[in-house]
């Protein structure tokens, strides 16, 4: 992002136009962030509670007041029931490592809170793909126009990752095919060559049928397998047990599509898979995910420049390896882990001990964004929890605080920021003073530790000082002083234009593991193998629960981010649920009309968009909206299920089975 600021206050933002990703363009989420900014109903002062847990009344209050009082509880908190009944939780409101889990940690390490398991993005997916890979770089985006034939699975990038859709753009520009392989016409979906709807949570049948394809046709790459994977005669075995006429019946795509996609994906080289989130929300995503990226290696995809496979490029984003800095050394002994998307369960479940009594929130709207919305909202109810939120706008977490403290936003703070698709780091310079009396995330915790008596000199480190110390954690191929002075620099593993066309994958013997050994040790199996969804795939549940229930992003939020803002707001429409027409037919429903969509769990009510949208026995309904856009205040994660993956640990939002009828 370029800032132009006049006289103090920030008046243009755009991209960067000399970045190599961006390109001078900003996404339809971001382009008017100075609105966000200088947002009339931003939280400028400290709040406190003055109404009933969540009717969000507050009163204005000093810095003062409200670090002393946040300070005197939660060392009542400690002395009391100790440190571990404090509870931190915090996720990707931004991806600044200073900003982000930094002197927050280390007090939350001094105070012995408990530890959060921070899994609830892209963590099972990420098991799956490194148990195959290893931690090594992938195909880099900017490689991926020289890609002929590009599979989008799971991925819905012209919303979710428009800078990274240019690339693939260019290489359709230059006679590339795109699949999209995704149970809803997405918006990239509708303007792809092939899109195929596999039933949600039978991806890894899909790939088992893409694979035997290419055994059958002979057009797998047998030399280059033999030579950089282990496990590849354990592969074809499996493959046996697979003729493309199983996998077509398990994913509910047609067998000549499977056939033809999987001939066309080894023959078309360079082929290029990505990966994205949306298909391992399940219970055996792990698995898939390991499956699907065995895919691009019988192809002998990672030959070729552009060719391969891609998935959130872990191994890239964390290079500059700073989490030594978080300081587990403080903690006063072992601590227990509380895994974020089980949050209903950690704050309402009586046998926990200690109980959790307090909650300090920041760079998150778990309401929102966190499983199973009734559990939550009955544990943040609770009158002996104290909870504190760290926030730019008074989101529907924020409601249920007793102490909200204004956050600073990316304009006002210091950072270096890793990213979620392509391979560059990004320093973060602030271009105006806080607003208000709002400040980074980084400084309320300093402050907070000078209150809570920490005298250990890390806790007086400035932001400059966390950024120098970051940054030197980067591997030497990393020019951070590029980074200071141009605003971004690319973090170069070495990767090149094609990483692995001979081996190097970041496994123990530097080959792709088709085989993983220790996946039995998990109970699960160590060769590819379709492992099934929890909720989507029980039958028995189907009989009460017919639908199988989808929760992606919508296009103009980032998450629950700008849900509050008026453009993105307007552009964005009302939530609704998509439904096919004969499910719709079956249910009586018309298009148009407020249906309630419902489980064990909960229900929510959504407006009914009758459409083909989606396949038969799926239904849609992307997340993001805040409470004041749904009509009873609950949206589609009340009915989302707490569980989580067995590697990875997980949530599995999109295995989750729902009823659906009228509401009017
Ligand atoms: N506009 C916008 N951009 C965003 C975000 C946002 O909220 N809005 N969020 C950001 C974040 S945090 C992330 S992690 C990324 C995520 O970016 P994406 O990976 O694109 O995320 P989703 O939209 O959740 O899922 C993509 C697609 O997966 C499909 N899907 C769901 N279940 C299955 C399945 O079982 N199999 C298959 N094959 N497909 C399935 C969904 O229908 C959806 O269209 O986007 C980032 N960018
Ligand atoms: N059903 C369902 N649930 C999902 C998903 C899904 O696809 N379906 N997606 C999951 C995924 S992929 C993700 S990543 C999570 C996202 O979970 P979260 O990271 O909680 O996402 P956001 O809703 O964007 O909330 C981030 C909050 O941080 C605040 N914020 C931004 N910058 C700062 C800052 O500098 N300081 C402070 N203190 N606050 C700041 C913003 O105002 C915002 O309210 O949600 C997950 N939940
Ligand atoms: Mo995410």
């Amino acid at each position: 992002m370029v800032v132009t600021v006049a006289d103090g206050r920030a008046v243009r933002i755009g991209g960067d136009p000399d970045h190599p990703v961006t390109a001078g363009s900003l996404c339809a989420k971001v382009n008017d962030y100075l609105d966000r900014v200088y947002a009339p109903d931003r939280i400028l002062h400290p709040l406190v509670r003055t109404g009933p847990k969540g009717a969000g009344e507050f009163r204005r209050a000093t810095w003062d007041e409200a670090l002393d009082l946040v300070a005197s509880r939660l060392t009542d908190v400690r002395e009391r029931c100790g440190g571990e009944a404090i509870l931190p939780y915090s996720y990707l409101g931004t991806m600044g490592m200073v900003q982000g889990n930094l002197m927050s940690a280390r007090v939350m390490n001094k105070l012995g809170a408990s530890h959060l398991e921070r899994t609830i993005c892209a963590d099972a997916g990420l098991q799956g793909v490194v148990t195959t890979h290893g931690l090594s770089p992938e195909v880099d985006p900017e490689r991926w126009p020289a890609a002929r034939y590009v599979v989008a699975w799971a991925w819905n990038p012209l919303s979710t990752a428009p800078h990274l859709w240019r690339f693939i753009v260019r290489a359709r520009k230059a006679g590339a095919r795109l699949v999209v392989v995704d149970p809803y016409r997405s918006r990239t979906a509708r303007v792809a060559d092939v899109h195929i709807q596999p039933r949600p949570g039978s991806d890894a049948a899909l790939a088992l049928g893409l694979m035997r394809a290419m055994v059958d046709a002979g057009v797998h790459d047998d030399a280059w397998c033999r030579e950089h994977t282990t496990g590849y005669r354990e592969l074809l075995a499996r493959l046996d047990e697979w003729p493309v006429e199983r996998a077509a019946e398990i994913s509910g795509v047609d067998a000549a599509t499977v056939r033809r996609v999987g001939e066309e994906f080894a023959t078309t080289q360079p082929s290029l898979l990505r990966l994205g989130v949306g298909g391992q929300r399940h219970a055996g995503a792990p698995m898939a995910y390991r499956t699907i990226a065995c895919v691009p290696a019988l192809a002998g995809s990672w030959r070729h420049e552009g060719g391969g496979c891609s998935y959130i490029p872990t191994a890239v984003a964390s290079a500059v390896a700073w989490s030594g800095l978080q300081r587990e050394d403080l903690r006063p002994g072992p601590v227990r882990t509380i895994n974020m998307s089980a949050l209903g369960d950690a704050l309402g479940n009586p046998a926990l001990e200690p109980p959790v009594k307090a909650l300090v929130c920041w760079n998150s709207n778990p309401v929102r964004v966190a499983p199973d919305t009734n559990r939550v909202l009955a544990g943040l109810g609770r009158d002996d929890l104290f909870t504190v939120v760290i926030e730019q706008f008074l989101t529907d977490t924020a409601r249920w605080a007793d102490v909200v403290l204004p956050a600073t936003t990316q304009l006002e703070h210091l950072d270096t920021l890793w990213s979620w698709g392509h391979h560059y780091l990004t320093y973060n310079e602030p271009a105006v003073a806080p607003c208000g009396e709002a400040k980074p995330n980084a400084e309320i915790f300093r402050l907070l530790a000078a209150r809570l008596g920490f005298d250990d000199p890390c806790f007086t480190e400035t932001d400059e000082v966390l950024l120098d110390s970051v940054l030197a954690t980067a591997p030497p191929t990393i020019d951070t002083a590029a980074l200071r002075t141009r605003g971004w620099v690319k973090v170069d593993l070495g990767q090149g234009p094609t990483p692995h066309a001979h081996g190097g994958f970041g496994t123990a013997d530097g080959k792709l593991a088709m085989r993983a050994d220790h996946l039995a040790d998990l109970g699960l199996d160590p060769v590819p193998t379709y492992d099934p969804p929890a909720e989507a795939a029980d039958e028995t549940l189907a009989e009460r629960f017919p639908l199988a229930l989808l929760t992606p992003k919508t296009h103009f939020f980032l998450n629950t981010t700008f849900a509050n803002q008026a453009r993105q707001r307007t552009a964005q429409g009302e939530p609704v649920v998509v439904v096919h027409p004969d499910d719709a037919q079956h249910a009586g429903l018309d298009d148009g009309q407020t249906v309630r969509v419902g489980n064990d769990r909960g229900s929510f009510l959504a407006t009914a968009h009758v459409s083909d949208e989606v396949r038969p026995g799926v239904v849609v309904a992307p997340m993001g909206w805040w409470s004041e856009a749904h009509l009873d205040g609950l949206g589609p994660q009340a009915t989302t299920s707490q569980r989580l993956t067995a590697l990875g640990h997980a949530p599995i939002f999109n295995d989750n089975r729902v009823a659906i009828s009228s509401a009017e």
